[in-house]
């Protein structure tokens, strides 16, 4: 049962440490993940302490590893806040940071260090951090009980929930925590919400494009090819330019609405997996008012898919000064990152679809193995795309690939159909201790990183304790 009053006293406790250190003039270092949830948090954690006078520096890293935690050692900030990691490695950073470290967090934490007061973890007050809360909307909490002012911080909560996937309530909708930040931004006149398509571009790129441009739910064949979504709209006689100009998906009629939906659907197929993809195209649009219409930020889903791509190309700072509001160079430079990062995906993408030998599938788990064409950086966006599409809904998905010369990386996702329960965030972390690695997660995404030499063993591992 969530506890809201244990949440907040918790809360009030790490914003009266953080008073406390921003009043002294000591040094903070955010130190968050690359993903939208990662830097959206990260830039929450940020702003309030800037806005309350602090010293604070903040920094994205992709993975918390013990290298990690030796490099932020060595750079000997007072205090860290960590957002949206640290909860599987808290005695490591206890033995690194004594007490001078917080987390604020959503992922699954060992249960002896649920009543951490330096643990400000979602799951230790009751809450599903897989579905419910994002660390976004975890460090949204802090920053309100630092401030009632940083409700304008809310927009980010929502971001951050939405680049994580929690969009899981009916019609893709916010729920939990998560829908509390929403209504703290419609109330405060900062966000609205309506129904419609979910496509990337609704209301601004010609119908096929936006198509194109969606990869959650992946639609095979047509996520990421534009001419197919352009043949299949034109074979069918869809009118997609009027007077010379190209038409958008919010300018439909209902029945071309219905009609679209049947071409979809001939792709995807009517089995159950291919209609319950078509159905979550449809949905709760979360748009922020005060963005410019015609840019990716002025809905939070596309925002989300903005700060992902910044992330996943090696770009954070790009995508914390979105974030905290740069609308200058930071968006020029995000926006172009946004065509490389969507090429990647789709170069990606391409090589799995043509060489099918680098998917082998063993039971309910996919193993992918990308180590010689994914980046680390994109694991996660493609078990995750990988495991929204009509064909492996049903599956794990587990994507590997090198990290360095000696490490493997690996990203776990559950397809929305897969047919058991498995906790892959506890999975994962057991695996990869088993091997001398380190992993964790949530139950539906999780990841790890372990001993090159140690492959076989840890898929083994992972794919054992699946079948269990
Ligand atoms: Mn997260």
């Amino acid at each position: 049962m969530p506890d809201p009053g244990a949440l907040n006293a918790r809360a009030s406790e790490a914003s009266r440490l953080i008073s406390r250190l921003s009043k002294e003039k000591k040094r903070i270092l955010v130190v968050t993940h690359i993903d939208a949830d990662g830097l959206s948090s990260g830039s929450i954690a940020f702003h309030a302490l800037l806005r309350m006078g602090a010293i604070a520096s903040v920094r994205a890293i992709p993975d918390l590893d013990m290298k990690a935690i030796d490099a932020l050692r060595s750079d000997q900030f007072d205090f860290y806040l960590f957002t949206d990691l640290g909860s599987g490695m808290i005695d490591q950073l206890t033995a690194a940071f004594g007490v001078n470290f917080l987390i604020v967090d959503h992922h699954q934490l060992p249960s002896e260090h649920a009543g951490r007061p330096n643990v400000l973890n979602a799951w230790s007050f009751g809450y599903d951090g897989g579905s419910e809360v994002s660390s976004s909307t975890m460090a949204y909490i802090l920053a309100l009980s630092l401030d009632e002012r940083n409700k304008d911080l809310s927009p980010s909560a929502i971001i951050g929930a939405l680049g994580d996937r929690q969009d899981s309530g009916p019609n893709r909708s916010l729920t939990g925590l998560n829908r509390k930040a929403l209504e703290d931004g419609v109330e405060k006149g900062l966000i609205t919400v309506s129904k419609d398509f979910l496509f990337h571009g609704r209301e601004t790129r010609p119908i096929h494009e936006a198509i194109a441009m969606t990869y959650t739910p992946y639609l095979t064949g047509l996520s990421g090819a534009k001419d197919a979504c352009l043949a299949a709209l034109s074979n069918t006689g869809f009118v997609l330019k009027e007077h010379g100009r190209w038409r958008n998906l919010a300018e439909l009629s209902d029945g071309e609405r219905q009609k679209l939906l049947e071409v979809l659907t001939s792709f995807v197929g009517t089995g159950g997996d291919g209609s319950m993809v078509i159905s979550e195209l449809i949905g709760e649009i979360y748009s922020l008012r005060y963005e410019d219409a015609l840019t990716p930020m002025h809905d939070a889903r596309e925002f989300a898919t903005l700060l992902n791509a910044c992330g996943r190309m090696d770009a954070t700072d790009v995508g914390i000064a979105i974030s905290l509001g740069d609308r200058d160079t930071a968006l020029s430079e995000a926006l172009k990152l946004i065509g490389e990062y969507r090429l990647k995906l789709n170069k990606a993408l391409q090589i799995l679809q043509t060489a099918g030998d680098r998917v082998a599938t063993h039971g309910d788990v996919a193993v992918v193995i990308g180590d010689e064409f994914i980046e680390e950086r994109m694991t996660g966006s493609i078990s995750s795309l990988l495991a929204s599409s009509d064909k492996y809904r049903d599956k794990m998905v587990l994507v590997r690939t090198r990290s360095g010369d000696t490490e493997l990386k690996f990203s776990s996702r559950l397809g929305a159909s897969f047919p058991k329960e498995v906790n892959l965030g506890l999975i994962m972390k057991q695996a990869a201790e088993f091997v001398g690695g380190v992993g964790g997660g949530h139950s539906m995404a999780a990841g790890a990183k372990i001993p090159m030499t140690k492959r076989d063993e840890f898929t083994r591992a992972v794919l054992q304790k699946v079948a269990e």
